[in-house]
């Protein structure tokens, strides 16, 4: 037994080589620490004589980001893996192997995917993933039906919410979406240039009686087992191929928290894109291709998860009640509007921005793309109970201007 300590790289070495016919037998490695989350530490273990390679993600007692005064539980580790296994059978395409998870040293031994790229970093490049809309609405369909109760034994799913307590990284999300942006907090990370929105946020009662709304949903809503943290930082790309990382977060909370989270980070983009395309014809056309992959997600998760209701639902009284289905289909686009512009805020005000905004170089231009991803988060937020279809939340993402 190995107790749990932070690993450096020659011990990253020794777990890789023990792996049980991975590496050929006396290879040299090589391995790189490469984390550059916000939480864990990452090990890049590669043998160039025979091109294989894998990570090792650790977990470690506190908050990266933040430092040692902020300590996390280290079982956060296990639920990423005992998730990413699950989705390993219900999406197998869609997630990376996992090999090993060690409870000991909170290490997960997973496939490498650096043949892929980190889907933000594609998009700030310009780069289009023609088939990553119907990957991520399978990802999101299956992955929330078959652990809803529309689509498991409902008596096990009471059983399989204790296997997904997780309290530390709820309280981060509670915290750092829910609460700071619309408070006075050391945790926010304002930039001075537009501390008068973030005012704003702070003194309206209305946008906050809205907020209260989605996290009660947030704080009960057990509704399917989650990522929990969604964004396009939590997907590797290639044009063909979609994998989904970093489901440490994961818990059962409502099903739009997961749609919100992956709409939120492409509009992020879609403002952003003031500076990432330089050129007005391209920007627009770039812009276009975001919206329609939002609206490609929405209708593909929508399209997959009913027909996976017909043909998988458990629930009698869901399946045959007039109307029923439609009611909840429309709760879960409102609640994944709501969401998503609470994760377009936060990364604007709150703790932890993204390249997309913070990548701007020029003071003038992300300070309008700091209001202007703080106008469609407040305006999807203000409006989400009211939003009927995709149309009309893409609509409320082009009406507000900064
Ligand atoms: C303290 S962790 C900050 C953020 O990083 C993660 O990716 C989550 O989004 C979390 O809110
Ligand atoms: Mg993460």
């Amino acid at each position: 037994m190995n107790a749990y300590h932070p690993l450096n790289e020659g011990e990253a070495i020794v777990i890789a080589s023990d792996l049980d016919g991975f590496f050929p037998s006396g290879a040299s490695l090589r391995c790189r620490e490469i984390g550059d989350g916000n939480l864990n530490l990452v090990f890049h273990i590669i043998d160039d004589a025979s091109g294989k390679s894998l990570i090792m993600k650790q977990a470690l007692p506190y908050a990266k980001v933040v430092g040692e005064s902020w300590p996390l539980s280290l079982d956060r580790a296990r639920i990423e893996s005992q998730k990413l296994m699950l989705d390993g059978k219900l999406v197998p395409e869609l997630v990376p192997i996992v090999h090993r998870y060690d409870a000991d040293l909170a290490l997960t031994i997973m496939e490498d995917l650096s043949d892929h790229v980190i889907m933000r970093q594609g998009l700030m490049n310009g780069a289009r993933y023609p088939h990553f809309a119907d990957h991520i609405s399978t990802y999101m369909a299956r992955t929330l039906f078959f652990t809803s109760d529309l689509g498991c034994n409902q008596q096990e799913k009471k059983l399989a919410v204790g296997d997904y307590i997780n309290p530390d990284l709820c309280k981060i999300t509670e915290d750092l979406i829910f609460d700071d942006p619309y408070t006075v907090s050391s945790n926010n990370n304002i930039e001075a240039a537009i501390e008068d929105a973030a005012a704003l946020l702070r003194s309206d009662g209305e946008l906050q009686m809205e907020v209260a709304i989605l996290r009660d949903k947030f704080l009960t809503k057990g509704e399917a087992l989650l990522h929990g943290d969604l964004h396009t930082g939590s997907i590797f790309v290639t044009p063909d191929s979609t994998k989904v990382i970093d489901p440490e977060f994961a818990y059962y909370g409502p099903i739009g928290f997961d749609i919100g989270a992956i709409i939120a980070n492409l509009l992020l983009n879609y403002v952003g894109q003031e500076h990432w395309s330089s050129e007005e014809s391209v920007r627009a056309e770039y812009r276009g291709y975001l919206l329609n992959t939002v609206r490609d997600i929405w209708n593909g998760f929508q399209d997959k998860f009913t027909a996976l209701w017909d043909e998988h639902g458990v629930d009698r009284l869901a399946s045959t009640a007039p109307g029923y289905r439609d009611y909840y289909m429309t709760t879960l686009l409102r609640d994944a509007a709501g969401f998503a512009g609470c994760k377009m805020v936060r990364r604007i005000v709150g703790l932890a921005h993204v390249a997309d905004i913070d990548g701007i170089s020029d003071d003038v231009t992300r300070e309008r793309c700091q209001r202007q991803a703080l106008a469609i988060g407040t305006a999807l937020i203000r409006g989400h109970r009211n939003i009927s279809s995709i149309e009309q939340l893409i609509d409320s993402v082009t009406a507000p201007v900064a």
